[in-house]
């Protein structure tokens, strides 16, 4: 029987849950040993930079011992195990799956940066005021789009933007998103049914 492949895990990590959500999707769970590794970027961490040396989760090594980061190279080697749909390859698809998944993975970056800054002691308030911005940009963008997202087979890009708005529950319950975006708030809720979701909300702990 084949090793298991090794993940760099967190229940936290919105960028580790893309990954569990790709596992899930492609029935590959099962396959995977998920190590706890807490990723701090204040506080780099040996055991995971053994594997990567900038110290980040998701970092995984497949069952041939090669190691794979940041989580969309490991969410596109998931889906390429699994045979999976989750990477369209029509190229109308490809290019809105992949700008989706852009604007998610921009979002979370922009949603932890604006976390880490609100945090000190001295947070800069042009900051504060730049990432606040960019978070209602992207979600009226995303408002303009809820026809294309709800018609649109499930993918990277969907499920990355489900993770940010996900995150953004998580971290910033009190920016109450889904007042202002109704109908994206609409979509979010039938996305997060699917199992692959539910069973990776992030947890405390
Ligand atoms: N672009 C990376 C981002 C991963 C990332 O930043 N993960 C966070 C945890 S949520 C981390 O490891 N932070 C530690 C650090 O930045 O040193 C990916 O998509 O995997």
């Amino acid at each position: 029987m084949s090793s298991k492949m090794k993940l760099h895990w967190s229940p936290k990590s919105p960028y580790v849950r893309k990954v569990m959500i790709c596992l899930h999707e492609l029935g590959l769970e099962d396959r995977v040993e998920n190590i706890r590794s807490v990723a701090a970027m204040l506080k780099p961490n040996p055991s995971i930079m053994q594997d990567n040396p900038l110290s980040k989760i998701p970092t995984l090594t497949t069952a041939d011992g090669i190691v794979l980061y940041d989580s969309i190279v490991i969410c596109e080697y998931l889906n390429t195990l699994g045979q999976g749909q989750l990477f369209p390859q029509e190229p109308t698809e490809k290019w809105q799956a992949l700008r989706w998944h852009a604007l998610g993975d921009g979002l979370l970056d922009a949603l932890i940066l604006w976390r880490n800054e609100r945090e000190r002691e001295h947070a800069l308030p042009a900051l504060i005021d730049a990432f606040s911005l960019k978070f209602d940009a992207c979600l009226n963008m995303l408002d303009t789009e809820v026809n294309a997202l709800s018609t649109s087979s499930f993918n990277v890009g969907i499920l990355t933007l489900g993770c940010a708005l996900g995150y953004a529950d998580y971290r910033f319950a009190h920016l109450n998103w889904q007042e202002k975006h109704p109908d994206l708030a609409n979509w979010y809720v039938q996305l997060c049914q699917r199992p692959s979701f539910e069973l990776t909300a992030p947890v405390d702990g």
